[in-house]
């Protein structure tokens, strides 16, 4: 078949990239159009996305995709956050970051209020303080909240403004803890329980059908009348494990960038007591798959860091380097820790943890950069042989995707805290996922293991062996007290 072109939006809390894919036979080639810094913006009403900012990026990047003529365009970004519109369809209000305080202690309380068993047998999810139907609870009685008609994600939200359709894509809704993860429908009394009108959800759409074509205005300054929008699989997330170039049924996942996304991909939820104790999420992927996975906190801990240090990110390689070179097992921590979550001075808030752990503090970001990636590589642990455990599966390799894969220290280090291979790439995972689901909307592509092999045989991929001795990794575990 003769390859077509398709135009992926991919918006990372970090940074957001519009990419062209070339598809078709035996090629799958990628093309980045335009990448531009995704800057949160604090406001006297919290921590904010800049929306409008990312939007106008979008558009920009479609216009320097045009010229390749995409036969489609699809979103996806991150999860949870979301816009509220009017009955006039007029955003009520800039979408709130996940990372703003307004659920400090709001999260727990109405955990506990709807019943924290309840809750996962009814939507598999992890507890996250900043889940969609968290941040409702704490914007109960707001101005915007009663004013709102329609709630829509951020992808769901982009996909409005260039098409004037509204919907909402099943994988991200997934993530708003308002959503059985066996029906895959929406549980309407979710929202109404913590106050929200149920009204405010959307129909949802699977991946792989069409949400509309761009309205005149998006068509005529991108260039690309008559384009239709697909919806992919919006979640980030869910792309990034859709592009993990997977040859075996045995793999574990890490989705690693600003989040470690670490998991399992399964046939159906898996909602058992010790899945729910262990914090484990259902999340929705496509063709009837699960995303049985867990976040850890992430390289936000590296990019929070670099900015708390004043380094620009092209710095990082060469702190990478030096890390490599620090002394191992030196100080550890427990990345999840919540004191970690918000934005702020990471190496004080991991000094401050090592002095209250009796252990001495990391001194130097050589130092403090080995402290993470060595903890960051004790939770991937952690988290795929608990998931293994919980699933009665066998892992033999697994795939780190995301901009974690081009930080070789971290990957060596993942292979041997798992004692398992690590196989690093694609990079743009999310956008290759995106671009595939486009491709197989257009027939150019067959199912889920047909798009893996057409990944791994045209993607970078780069190999770990687990080195070292295992009864190292599981002293370090059982001094953060895991094991
Ligand atoms: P997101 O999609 O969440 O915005 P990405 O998947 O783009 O995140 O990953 C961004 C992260 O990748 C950065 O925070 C950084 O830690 C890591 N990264 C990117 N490039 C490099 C590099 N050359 N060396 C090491 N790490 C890198
Ligand atoms: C990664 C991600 C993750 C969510 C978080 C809010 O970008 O979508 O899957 O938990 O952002």
């Amino acid at each position: 078949t003769e390859p077509r072109s398709f135009a992926a939006v991919d918006l990372g809390a970090s940074s957001g990239r519009v990419v062209v894919g070339r598809v078709g036979g035996a090629e799958l080639a990628l093309e980045q159009a335009h990448r531009f810094p995704n800057e949160p913006v604090r406001l006297p009403g919290g921590l904010h996305w800049d929306m409008l900012g990312l939007y106008r990026e979008v558009l920009r990047g479609l216009r320097l995709a045009a010229g390749h003529r995409p036969v489609s365009v699809g979103v996806d970004s991150w999860a949870v956050d979301y816009g509220l519109l009017d009955a006039t369809g007029a955003l009520l209000g800039l979408p709130h970051h996940y990372r703003d305080t307004r659920t400090d202690g709001v999260a727990a309380r109405t955990a506990e209020e709807l019943g924290s068993e309840r809750l996962y047998a009814l939507t598999g999810m992890q507890f996250l303080p900043f889940t969609t139907v968290f941040q409702l609870a704490a914007a109960r009685d707001s101005a915007a909240l009663d004013a709102a008609a329609t709630l829509l994600l951020v992808p769901d939200l982009v996909n409005y403004w260039l098409t004037g359709q509204i919907g909402a894509e099943v994988t991200n809704a997934s993530t708003t803890g308002m959503l059985d993860a066996a029906t895959r429908a929406w549980l309407p009394g979710l929202a109404e329980a913590v106050g929200a009108r149920p009204a405010l959800l959307p129909p949802l759409r699977e991946p792989g059908t069409t949400v509309g074509e761009l309205l005149a205005d998006p068509a005529r300054s991108t260039g690309l009348t008559g384009t239709p929008v697909v919806s992919v699989a919006s979640h980030d997330t869910a792309s990034a494990v859709i592009g993990v170039p997977a040859t075996t049924p045995e793999f574990g996942y890490i989705s690693c960038g600003t989040w470690s996304l670490a998991g399992l991909e399964l046939d159906a939820p898996l909602r058992t007591e010790g899945a729910r104790r262990a914090n484990f999420t259902n999340e929705l992927g496509v063709d009837d798959t699960t995303r049985f996975l867990r976040n850890v906190m992430g390289l936000w801990l590296v990019s929070e860091s670099m900015r708390t240090w004043g380094l620009d990110a092209a710095a990082l390689p060469a702190l990478v380097d030096r890390a490599a070179a620090a002394p191992a097992f030196a100080a550890l921590v427990d990345p999840d820790d919540p004191r970690f979550l918000a934005p702020g001075d990471i190496p004080a808030r991991i000094d401050a943890y090592c002095r209250e752990t009796g252990q001495t503090p990391p001194r130097g970001r050589a130092a403090v950069l080995r402290c993470i990636l060595e903890s960051l590589a004790l939770a991937h642990r952690r988290t795929l042989r608990t998931a293994a455990v919980l699933t009665g599966r066998d892992l033999r390799v697994v795939h780190i995707v995301g901009g974690g894969a081009r930080n070789a220290l971290l990957c060596q280090l993942t292979a041997d805290a798992l004692g398992l291979p690590v196989l690093a790439g694609p990079v743009e995972a999310t956008a290759i996922g995106n671009v595939m689901v486009q491709a197989r909307a257009a027939g150019l592509v067959g199912d889920l293991a047909g798009m893996r092999a057409l990944i791994a045989a045209t993607q970078e991929v780069r190999r770990y062996e687990p080195r070292g001795a295992e009864a190292d990794w599981a002293a370090a575990a059982a001094r953060i007290g895991w094991e």
